[in-house]
């Protein structure tokens, strides 16, 4: 089944990548590799599925060699992976682990080495234990120790790097991990969200901060995106998906580019904002080089009783993934459009993650996942009348490469381009990365 799409139908200089994270990749029992707080939420019943951790994950740090020759055999032009801070810095401070920075070393000259652009996260969710310890994401002091990591890591692969973005999806790291407690460390506490999203902006400022003191361009930002589609016709409905709207969609944004937050989440958040953070702006606004947008599905939004943000999702009519997600590809048109006109205005946009889980049996030799590349087919399809329109998108990512630990549900949720089995850790490509191959192949292009 082909996917619709040639690299003829885009810019010349489009660039087509698939993504990973450290700890849902790697294997962190490894290497000297610290203890995360993912380890801890973990080992705490209840909280992920079948009690899963990243210990082995696909045991990419001793098969790297074997997973980067699958990326080059994709035909795609870059890799973005991320840069794990308790195998760098064991205690997230002081003494880092020779170990890490060689791997993170290797990873780089072996990108390089395959034609590959090297595209990193610096942060990718496993917090060291002991800086969760000193309250983690709540600590005033955290971008102040992020800037540290930054610098360590980046003084020694930087120099290699095609671009780098320092926090994926601060929604998650905020308020999916902070106020539903679905992430590490689980909390459900809006003063705690209030200050976790506002640190992980100035902590995002740090970052960018200390790599341009290292000489480094191409820096951006990445953030999550979900269409806020009220459940039904009423007022309550449409108040209540723009609640979801400003905390989800927007604040992020209108922070590190209008140096404000919006006023609808600031109903709920404003009060519990750590003392000054008014005056961070200066450090969070700071000049970006592009925007990379993860998006995958649309939440169907309706009024709740309650406090604020006195909202719920409820269930929508249209197809869904294995995770529950509904398939929407114009809202990824909608998030290009919009992101574009109200915030970045012309600095390159790319999709940093985008892809589904889908129930994926390997029969014989051989994984069909026809639903995937009908999804990857309509959301590019997306992205393609984004740029005939006028929007200045430079590069799409599949997420992921390969099956791996989708955080809570454990090994459940596959949502590769190669299946893994998680006994033997075998890599068998699925139908999808064959039809990205024929797809993305320049010959077959030419
Ligand atoms: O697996 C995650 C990834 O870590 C961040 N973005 C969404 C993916 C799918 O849930």
């Amino acid at each position: 089944m082909p996917l619709g799409f040639t690299r003829a139908d885009f810019p010349e200089s489009f660039l087509f990548g698939t993504a990973t994270s450290s700890y849902q990749i790697e294997g962190h029992s490894f290497g000297g590799a610290g203890r995360t707080h993912w380890d801890d939420f973990a080992a705490t019943p209840g909280n992920v599925v079948r009690a899963e951790n990243g210990d082995v994950a696909c045991d990419h740090y001793h098969r790297m060699d074997e997973d980067l020759d699958l990326i080059r055999d994709l035909n795609v032009d870059c890799y973005r992976f991320s840069t794990s801070w308790a195998r760098v810095m064991p205690e997230g401070r002081g003494a880092p682990n020779p170990e890490g920075l060689d791997f993170y070393d290797r990873l780089a000259d072996g990108l390089l080495a395959r034609g590959l652009k090297p595209c990193a996260t610096l942060y990718h969710w496993e917090l060291p234990s002991p800086l969760a310890d000193l309250g983690g994401w709540r600590n005033p002091d955290l971008p102040y120790w992020f800037a540290e990591f930054t610098h360590t890591i980046m003084s020694r692969i930087g120099d290699r790097m095609y671009s780098v973005a320092p926090i994926n999806e601060p929604w998650c790291v905020g308020w999916l991990s902070h106020f539903l407690g679905h992430h590490a460390p689980g909390l459900r506490d809006l003063r705690a969200t209030a200050r976790a999203m506002h640190h992980v902006l100035k902590a995002h400022g740090t970052a960018i901060e200390a790599m341009r003191g290292l000489g480094m361009t191409n820096l951006g930002a990445v953030c999550n995106f979900e269409y806020p589609n009220p459940a039904d016709g009423s007022a309550e409905a449409q108040a209540a998906a723009a609640r979801y709207d400003a905390t989800y969609n927007q604040f992020f944004l209108s922070g590190l580019f209008h140096g404000r937050y919006p006023d609808l989440a600031m109903e709920g958040l404003g009060p519990h904002l750590p003392e000054g953070w008014e005056d961070d702006f200066a450090l969070i606004t700071q000049p970006l080089d592009w925007v990379g947008l993860n998006y995958y599905t649309r939440k169907n939004i309706a009024a709740d009783d309650g406090p604020w943000p006195a909202l719920k999702e409820v269930s929508g009519p249209l197809p869904k993934t294995s995770m529950g997600w509904e398939i929407f590809p114009q809202g990824l048109h909608h998030f290009l459009t919009m992101v574009h006109r109200d915030y970045t205005k012309g600095l390159p946009l790319i999709v940093t993650e985008n892809g589904m889980s889908s129930a994926d049996a390997l029969i014989g030799d051989r994984v069909e996942d026809p639903q995937r590349i009908a999804y990857l087919a309509d959301h590019i399809a997306q992205v393609k009348r984004a740029i005939d329109e006028g929007v200045p998108v430079a590069g799409y990512f599949i997420w992921s490469l390969m099956d791996n630990y989708e955080w809570a549900l454990g090994y459940e949720k596959r949502f590769g381009l190669v299946h893994v089995d998680f006994d033997t850790l075998t890599r068998t490509p699925k139908a999808s990365y064959h039809a990205l191959v024929d797809a993305l192949g320049r010959a077959a292009n030419d």
